[in-house]
């Protein structure tokens, strides 16, 4: 093991032995030391706290549930927008649900076709509290590219006329405000606002943890979008530390049109998504099939 890897005992003047822990289905967890409180306060939605961590970093927690870490937020960001951006012919116009944080829209931005990206997030607060706080996160935020609206975002997809090329659901968990974003009648929405060929991925909780979540949205969305491919990235400060997501395209498949080209021509800046990835993301483990009724 290298020297810088190995923790060193944390002296006894140390007085201030404040930790997290996040349960995960009542029976696991995960628990890091915390360095100071940053914020809590709780907004008409929800409670918000920001916690700085020896091992993570700042990090955002809203409902008792880690939204982001300074340390992995990329791994979700990247891998939640860079399969469909790099599937779809020519994503001009981008639709982000939830995502208030800013990190998707981040990564959608660093496709230059793309000539607006809405973020609509039912919390205010939120946005406020990054744009102060994970400044390097929230940094498209103010990007005339961006247009951010204060909405509740089932209630967006079901009345606007709009039309879009992508969508991405970047939701926090099934409860409280963001339950509806889980349910068929939301993705039927999407499905309604996406133009010809459009794709739609939507984060879709944990492989391990939420098998149920998971199955239930991959068979509604089956009955919506002509293609649904489950893929997944390993998140170390979500439960179980394998997340999955669900892209649902109208046209595209990732495996067959992947923009390689264009891909290589871009030179992105990434630290987890490449074009190995793109492909890997979608093999799944035997009990990730068997969990979906794929086997
Ligand atoms: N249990 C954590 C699930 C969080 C998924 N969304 C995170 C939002 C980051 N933009």
């Amino acid at each position: 093991m290298a020297q810088e890897d190995l923790i060193r005992e944390e002296s006894m003047t140390d007085l201030w032995n404040v930790w997290y822990s996040e349960l995960h289905q009542q029976r696991a967890g995960l628990t890091l030391k915390v360095k100071s409180v940053v914020y809590s306060g709780q907004s008409p939605f929800q409670r918000i706290d920001i916690l700085d961590t020896y091992e993570f970093g700042k990090m955002l927690v809203l409902y008792g549930s880690i939204m982001i870490t300074e340390r992995d937020e990329f791994i979700y960001h990247e891998m939640i927008s860079h399969p469909a951006l790099f599937t779809h012919p020519n994503p001009r116009r981008v639709l982000v649900i939830g995502g208030g944080d800013g990190g998707t829209v981040r990564e959608v931005l660093k496709h230059p076709e793309v000539e607006q990206v809405t973020l609509v997030e039912i919390d205010q607060m939120v946005v406020e509290k990054c744009k102060e706080y994970f400044p390097q996160v929230a940094c498209q935020l103010d990007n005339p590219k961006t247009r951010i609206l204060f909405q509740d975002g089932a209630k967006f997809v079901a009345e606007t006329q709009e039309k879009f090329d992508v969508v991405l659901v970047d939701a926090s968990d099934p409860i409280g405000p963001a339950e509806v974003l889980f349910q068929k009648k939301f993705h039927q929405d999407i499905y309604n606002l996406l133009e010809d060929g459009g794709i739609m991925v939507t984060q879709s909780e944990s492989p391990f943890f939420h098998q149920r979540t998971l199955r239930r949205m991959y068979e509604n969305l089956q009955g919506i979008f002509p293609l649904v491919k489950v893929y997944w990235a390993y998140v170390p400060t979500y439960p179980s530390g394998i997340w999955s997501f669900t892209l649902c395209s109208k046209g595209p498949d990732p495996a067959t049109d992947f923009k390689a080209a264009q891909y290589a021509e871009l030179g992105i800046e990434t630290n987890y998504y490449n074009d190995g990835i793109h492909h890997a993301a979608f093999v799944l483990p035997n009990f990730v099939r068997k969990a979906l009724g794929q086997m």
